[in-house]
């Protein structure tokens, strides 16, 4: 590995040691291949712009672009430079950005194009300035970008400062910023790259979002460590999946990503008998569909487990029995406990508690938040995943439920009271409850049941028009269900289980 300085080791060892060389990184559907050397060069050029505009070492630039060659460099960029990276869902309404924006206290907001008009008045109350970054290279960065040099000199940071942070929402209804050090990024990476053993042959098929750990870090930063390529997809799209896959050695996806795939015909064991590796995370891949997967592939797919705040906490083995409806076992240096969720002892193995993980993968707390940090990082380093499971008899970790309340749509998550918030308020609403139903392309979706006004009759089409003026298209609710009054304990308690109960079937046979 040719290091050159140790100044930051997040781009030294993820980008640096890249610079010239000619290899392919990404390759792209419409058959074009972008090097390393390509890459490096553009990331200096849009690291001059970004400190151009100001911006030094702790900043936060937040980004919200189309998936895309120039929008991966952008992070590669700002590596360089020492600026905090902030990606956002492209589903995120202005409403929703306004707050990441003023929350993380963004210098410069990068948008796509037609992005660009909504975000200005946000930015200038923030006092952020705004860029864009669209597609081929259009934009006013990349436009900026192409007087500069590419080589730009390395901000010098330790593996203690931050290189990120992500957003993730909170059971309050307001989202919370995890703050992710270079340690907790590269560490994690270079252990994924072993246990899966990636290697600069390997070409993975990319068609996650690149605004979330698994498509960003995970499936990039494995890459970029094993020094392999990627077919860079701008989304999953069933049919090019498809057709790229021939040229693919490995490919990680969420579970819709499989069970899409399963239900194509064309989709068969010789289409991926020349495949090393299938993985799967970020929602829980059903028995079935592995069972079922092996059965048409002949391959298994390898489950992991991980989280925002985390990176990767555990994986079925590489070369071990990979074991459907498990998340495997924790991985190299990273510490796993189970513990009871009122007391916070740990549990033994086989009982049914809270997962809490520590190692230099986790994060360094909620940007601003020092209690909602506190709450959940306790002071020996353990995470509180919120996340139930057990470990069995052979150190396979299950997950088996969430002790916090959370949606799991597609694999992106979904926290149902920041919907209560906003159907609460509308006309009608005397209160209302949000709830996960099982769903047969997304895992779960997102559903609303309402308790009218007392001689009222609320309009359920108005209402998903409002809660789309609010809220990204994939919180949605798919449904509406207007009752008399809301299931309780006797503490008062919104019985959620009911719910949940009385409508698992409603997308049954969808
Ligand atoms: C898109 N839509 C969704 C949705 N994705 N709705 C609910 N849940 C989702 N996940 C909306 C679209 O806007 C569209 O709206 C409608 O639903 C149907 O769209 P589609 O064409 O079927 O969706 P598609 O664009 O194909 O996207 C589905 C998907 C995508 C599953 C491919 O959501 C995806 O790539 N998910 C991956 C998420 C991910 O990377 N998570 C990692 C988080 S990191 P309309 O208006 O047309 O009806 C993490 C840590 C870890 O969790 O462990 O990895
Ligand atoms: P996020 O906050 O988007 O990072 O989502 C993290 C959550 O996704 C975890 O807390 C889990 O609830 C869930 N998750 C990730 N991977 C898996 C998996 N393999 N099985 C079940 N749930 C998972």
């Amino acid at each position: 590995m040719m290091v050159t300085s140790m100044a930051n080791p997040l781009y030294d060892h993820l980008f640096g040691r890249h610079a010239g060389n000619e290899t392919p990184f990404l390759h792209l559907p419409g058959g074009g291949t972008i090097s390393y050397r390509a890459f490096v060069e553009t990331a200096g050029r849009f690291a001059h712009v970004i400190a151009g505009q100001g911006l030094v070492p702790g900043d936060r630039l937040a980004a919200q672009v189309e998936k895309s060659p120039d929008a991966l460099a952008l992070y590669a960029a700002c590596v360089q430079a020492g600026v905090v990276f902030l990606p956002l869902n492209t589903g995120y309404t202005v409403d929703e950005m306004a707050y990441f924006i003023e929350d993380s206290g963004a210098r410069l907001v990068v948008a796509s194009p037609d992005r660009a008009d909504a975000l200005a008045p946000v930015a200038a109350r923030t006092g952020a300035s705004v860029m864009t970054l669209g597609s081929g290279g259009s934009g006013s960065l990349p436009e900026a970008a192409r007087a500069m040099r590419p080589s730009f000199p390395v901000a010098a940071r330790t593996e203690d400062d931050l290189a990120a942070f992500l957003y993730t929402s909170g059971t309050t209804g307001r989202s919370k910023g995890a703050m992710l050090t270079q340690k907790n990024l590269l560490s994690n990476a270079e252990t994924l790259t072993e246990v899966w053993r990636f290697t600069g042959e390997d070409v993975l098929l990319h068609a996650l979002p690149i605004f979330h750990t698994h498509g960003l870090f995970v499936a990039t930063n494995v890459i970029l460590v094993a020094g392999g390529s990627m077919i860079f997809l701008p989304k999953f799209d069933l049919e090019t999946v498809i057709a790229e896959l021939p040229r693919a050695t490995s490919m990680m996806g969420v579970p819709t990503f499989y069970t899409r795939l399963l239900s194509d015909p064309r989709f068969t064991r010789d289409l991926v008998a020349h495949m090393r590796l299938f993985t799967s995370g970020s929602a829980p891949l059903l028995a079935d569909t592995h069972v079922l997967f092996e059965k048409r592939t002949g391959h298994r797919i390898l489950e992991r487990y991980g989280m925002t705040e985390t990176n990767m906490n555990t994986s079925n083995p590489y070369d071990g029995e990979r074991r459907a409806g498990t998340v495997g076992f924790p991985l190299p240096g990273v510490e796993l406990k189970i513990t009871d969720p009122d007391s916070g002892k740990t549990l033994p193995d086989g009982e049914i508690g809270v997962i809490e993980v520590r190692g230099s993968n986790v994060f360094k707390g909620y940007w601003g938040m020092p209690e909602k940090t506190a709450a959940e990082l306790r002071a020996d380093g353990y995470f509180i995943t919120g996340d139930l499971g057990l470990i069995d008899a052979d150190g396979y970790v299950h997950i088996v439920g969430r002790n916090k309340d959370l949606i799991i749509s597609g694999g992106y998550n979904i926290y149902p009271k920041e919907i209560e918030l906003v159907l609460d308020e509308q006309p009608g609403v005397l209160e209302s409850a949000v709830v996960g139903v099982p769903h047969p392309d997304f895992g779960e979706t997102v559903v609303g049941v309402l308790v009218p006004q007392a001689g009222e009759t609320p309009d359920l089409d108005a209402i998903l028009t409002a809660a789309g003026a609010s809220l990204a298209r994939f919180k949605h609710p798919r449904k509406l269900i207007v009752v008399d009054e809301l299931p309780r304990n006797t503490m008062g308690k919104v019985q959620k289980n009911i719910l949940r109960d009385r409508y698992q079937h409603l997308f049954a046979s969808t």
